[in-house]
């Protein structure tokens, strides 16, 4: 290398070196400033999903201090609420022969089945005893008809009936949609791809989520997440209030 060479050289090395944490995080992945039109919706974080829980998602429990944390960036936050009759038509203990996991053709189409869980009114039903957001404006309960399932916060599974967070949202001049609960690959993601349908933006905060992964729901989960431009983010590419 030529004299000059080296001296450019050296020079741009000191400069890399210079380069802060914060600069290559920037680079890396844009931080995401929450702005006053943003709503963060914590998605069914309930004891039956935790550890122990008959309908357990692994490590269920690890992200609430991570979603208390999370919620105080935020000047909206709404809850969900899975909210089962005891006959409900998603149990499997409601179909003679079928076992949980395995799918009944229903009226509006193919439905998994999950052990029972969520009963209105059961301590299983109630949320994790850990969330800790006083401040969340709406606890929207879903699933609570009998014959129709609703992993969707926006619209049950009939693909028909409204739950009316679409208009809640809407009308409150909520316009992007932070998501965080379980689980991933069932309530978050079918709640984040119809908030894109409906015409909002939608984020879903991975390490703020987890996942039950049944027979590859969590990668096909993804995959149409993408395809529907929800954002995959991390809560690191969150910064702090506008
Ligand atoms: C859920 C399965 C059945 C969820 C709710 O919260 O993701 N999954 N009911
Ligand atoms: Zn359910």
């Amino acid at each position: 290398m030529s004299r000059g060479g080296r001296r450019r050289f050296l020079a741009w090395s000191a400069a890399s070196a210079a380069l802060s944490v914060s600069a290559i995080r920037a680079w890396a992945a844009p931080a995401i400033a929450v702005r006053e039109s943003d709503v963060l919706i914590v998605v069914d974080v309930q004891n039956c999903f935790m550890p122990g829980g008959s309908l357990a998602v692994k490590d269920g429990d690890r992200i609430v201090p991570l979603i208390n944390r999370l919620a105080r960036s935020f000047k909206h936050v709404v809850l969900t609420q899975d909210w089962h009759t005891a006959d409900h038509v998603s149990f499997a203990s409601q179909h003679p022969g079928k076992k949980p996991f395995e799918t009944v053709q229903l009226p509006y189409g193919t439905q998994v089945l999950w052990p029972d869980h969520c009963v209105q009114g059961t301590e299983g039903a109630m949320l994790h005893k850990g969330l800790d957001i006083p401040r969340a404006e709406l606890i929207l309960r879903k699933g609570y008809r009998r014959e129709v399932d609703s992993y969707s916060a926006f619209l049950e599974a009939d693909k028909k009936t409204q739950t009316g967070l679409g208009g809640y949202l809407q009308q409150r001049g909520l316009k992007r949609v932070f998501f965080a609960g379980l689980a991933t690959d069932f309530c978050v993601a079918w709640s984040a791809l119809d908030a894109r349908r409906q015409g909002f933006e939608a984020l879903v905060i991975e390490d703020a989520c987890r996942g039950i992964d049944n027979q590859g729901s969590l990668a096909k989960a993804w995959a149409e997440m993408t395809a529907a431009a929800v954002q995959r983010i991390q809560s690191t590419d969150l910064v702090e209030k506008t």
